[in-house]
């Protein structure tokens, strides 16, 4: 007989309906037959809830909205590919924690009984949310999994969590914090779980198989549970992750701090130009001219970007822009040649912080990633250009780090030199270590509990360095086989978690055009964790819109192999790179007392 309360819900509720309810008596809760009209209503999901799942968590039962949603489509996602006729229960509820006034909405779509593959999904946020809305949910229902998102407390699913990091000047919100931090996307994962279960009434003998995935902040996202939550999750999809928080926010101010500090600032068009020539000198040292660039690490042996002084340039004037954070004047038209000045800027901005000593703060952005930090502001009443302060940076500088809430500028700015960013990283890493940091680099206890990670990032990424990513691999190699060699202690890593660079990608979406996207992650996952299909080389395909091949395969290959094409790029094989290739991936970050994993 069905084993648990919620199985006793399924018959007594739904009575006729639930025909094969009995197959659990053999082990098997097969829901297939009943329609998704009869468990997708409000009293349903209200006998559902996971009301028991957390201590100290209280659901707002009369919170509950329910409807279900037939024949949907969903298309142009760079992480799942296009899919029809999909029907799901869209369910959200509120719930807050005992002895506090929080609310916290969590968000779940529970695909119809007939599709359900005793599949869960959690999915994560970018930038300084948490969520991505209802983007990332149809990754899972179209895989036979229910799949959540949690709007972590921050005031709705549009809100961000620097809209309530601050109660006021000098007073950080620290629950915010750690609800950020990890502690919202674990509870969205157990309550998800646990709802699911309810809800198909499986019986406790039937696995359900648990997942994330995410990218950007919600890379971080997954890092965070990975390291703390070994149960949470069958298998972790993670893509180039916000993670070495402090390091990672506050880095974005390092072109602004350049250009204030030398009193430098290249019209963006310069910039532009130069980053054309980056493409086009690098795209052909992979073996392939096809319009991107393989091989960023020997295209940072062989740039020199002075190779680029006289450069012409001429853009166009553009339009003012609206962004609160970062409102710019119209643009006048730009035209001119690149200086050694722009070059200086350009230079600096590619090798990443470093402190007046020449000591190594952070790591450098791959050739290829572009100069978006780097890009000045025209001010329409001097006719000068000046710098402008990426906002990711900003707020993390002033509101988490200093408390102040300041919007739009950072007040003593004009007297920061690159030892102010050094001082002010680690004044962020130390403050933040133990809940934003999220570089914890023995994963152990998710190894022993059975967890597969697949962790993948673009190399021509221009937000989060993928050589960050690759530091971090590193870390986990050498912290938990520190007595294997490389070889055999790859090996090991590689049997719980495998890290691909994506050729030519951007920043959590196809960059370059003909860029491989490695858009069918999840099913790639599933296997893996349902079937024991280890994912030599990651599943791709060509997504970018301005692609000469699109929709082609391809394989990606799994650090620290590296793509090499033969025979006029018609063919690639993954290779171990040499050492002078595998050393630009690595940094000695001596600004530093304290190793940075
Ligand atoms: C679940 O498994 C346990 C242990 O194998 C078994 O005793 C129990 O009968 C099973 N329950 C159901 C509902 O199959
Ligand atoms: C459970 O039912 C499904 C669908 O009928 C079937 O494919 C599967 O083999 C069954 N599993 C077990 C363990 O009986
Ligand atoms: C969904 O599509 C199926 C055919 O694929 C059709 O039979 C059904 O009526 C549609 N349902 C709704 C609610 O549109
Ligand atoms: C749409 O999905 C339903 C089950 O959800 C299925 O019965 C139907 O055949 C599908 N229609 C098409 C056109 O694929
Ligand atoms: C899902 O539910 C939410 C909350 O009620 C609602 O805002 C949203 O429009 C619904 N989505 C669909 C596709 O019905
Ligand atoms: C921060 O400033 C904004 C705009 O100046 C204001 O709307 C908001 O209430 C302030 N928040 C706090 C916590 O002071
Ligand atoms: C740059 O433009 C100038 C003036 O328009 C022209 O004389 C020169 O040949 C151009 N240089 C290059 C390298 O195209
Ligand atoms: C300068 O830019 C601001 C903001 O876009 C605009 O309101 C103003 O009209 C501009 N002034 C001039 C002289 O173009
Ligand atoms: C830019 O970097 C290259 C290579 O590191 C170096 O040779 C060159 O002198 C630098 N140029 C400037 C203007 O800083
Ligand atoms: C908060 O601090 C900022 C920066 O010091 C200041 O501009 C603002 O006036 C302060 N707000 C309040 C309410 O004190
Ligand atoms: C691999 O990607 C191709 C498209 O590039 C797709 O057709 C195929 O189903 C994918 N394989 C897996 C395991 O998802
Ligand atoms: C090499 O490939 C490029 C790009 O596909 C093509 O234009 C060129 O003709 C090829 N060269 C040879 C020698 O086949
Ligand atoms: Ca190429």
């Amino acid at each position: 007989m069905p084993s648990s309360l919620s199985s006793f819900f399924w018959v007594s509720v739904l009575g006729a309906a639930a025909v094969t309810a009995s197959d659990s008596c053999s082990g098997n809760t097969s829901t297939a037959a009943v329609s998704l009209d009869s468990v997708c209503t409000t009293a349903y999901v209200q006998q559902s809830l996971p009301v028991d799942a957390i201590d100290g968590v209280v659901i707002d039962v009369d919170s509950v909205t329910v409807n279900a949603v037939y024949n949907a489509t969903f298309s142009g996602s760079d992480f799942f590919p296009d899919f029809t006729n999909q029907s799901y229960c869209n369910v959200t509820f509120s719930y807050s924690h005992t002895g506090r006034s929080d609310t916290i909405v969590l968000w779940y779509w529970l695909p119809a009984p007939a599709n359900f593959q005793n599949r869960y999904l959690s999915t994560g946020g970018g930038g300084y949310s948490i969520t991505s809305q209802d983007n990332s949910l149809p990754g899972g229902i179209a895989y036979g999994a229910s799949a959540g998102t949690t709007d972590g407390g921050f005031g709705g699913f549009e809100a961000q969590v620097s809209d309530r990091v601050l109660l006021a000047n000098g007073s950080l919100s620290y629950e915010t914090v750690y609800n950020f931090g990890y502690k919202a996307i674990h509870e969205l994962t157990v309550m998800g779980k646990q709802l699911t279960r309810n809800f198909f009434s499986m019986d406790t003998n039937t696995t359900l198989y648990s997942y994330y995935q995410a990218c950007s902040e919600g890379g971080r996202e997954g890092w965070s549970q990975v390291q703390r939550f070994p149960d949470d999750f069958d298998g972790a999809i993670i893509g180039a992750p916000a993670m070495r928080y402090s390091h990672q926010q506050l880095q974005h101010l390092w072109a602004a701090v350049v250009e204030s500090y030398y009193n430098i600032y290249p019209k963006p068009c310069a910039l532009s130009a130069i980053q054309t020539k980056v493409v086009e000198f690098c795209d052909p040292l992979d073996g392939k001219t096809d319009g991107m660039i393989s091989r960023s690490d020997l295209c940072m042996l062989q740039l020199d970007l002075e190779d680029f002084l006289g450069l012409n340039y001429s853009c166009e004037a553009t339009a003012a822009s609206t962004n609160p954070y970062n409102p710019q004047p119209a643009t006048p038209a730009q035209s001119g040649t690149v200086t050694l000045d722009d070059i200086r800027i350009a230079n600096l901005t590619l090798d990443g912080p470093k402190a007046l000593n020449g000591e190594r703060v952070y790591v450098s952005w791959q050739p290829g990633a572009g100069f978006g930090d780097a890009d000045t502001v025209y001010d329409n009443t001097t006719g000068d250009w000046s710098y402008a302060l990426q906002s990711y940076g900003l707020i993390f500088a002033e509101m988490f780090i200093r408390e102040q809430n300041v919007s739009t500028t950072i007040p003593d700015f004009a007297d920061w030199t690159p030892d102010t960013l050094r001082d002010m990283i680690y004044r962020g890493w130390q403050k933040f270590e133990d809940v934003l940091q999220t570089t914890w680099p023995d994963l152990s206890a998710f190894r022993n509990a059975g967890g597969k990670v697949l962790h993948f990032h673009g190399e021509s990424d221009g937000s989060v360095p993928p050589a960050s990513s690759v530091r971090y691999f590193e870390s986990v190699r050498s912290t938990m086989y520190p007595s294997l060699s490389y070889n055999d202690s790859l090996a090991a890593v590689n049997e719980f978690y495998r890290f691909y660079l994506v050729e030519g990608a951007g920043h959590c979406s196809p960059g370059q055009c003909n860029t491989p996207f490695p858009q069918t992650n999840f099913p790639v996952m599933i296997e893996w964790v349902e079937q024991g299909i280890d994912p030599v080389t990651l599943n791709a395909t060509v997504v970018s819109s301005c692609a000469t091949d699109y929709l082609a395969n391809d394989q990606l290959c799994s650090w620290p192999l590296r793509p090499v094409y033969h025979n006029n790029g018609t063919e690639k094989t993954c290779e171990f790179p040499d050492e002078a290739a595998f050393n630009t991936w690595i940094y000695d970050l001596n600004a530093f007392p304290m190793y940075v994993y």
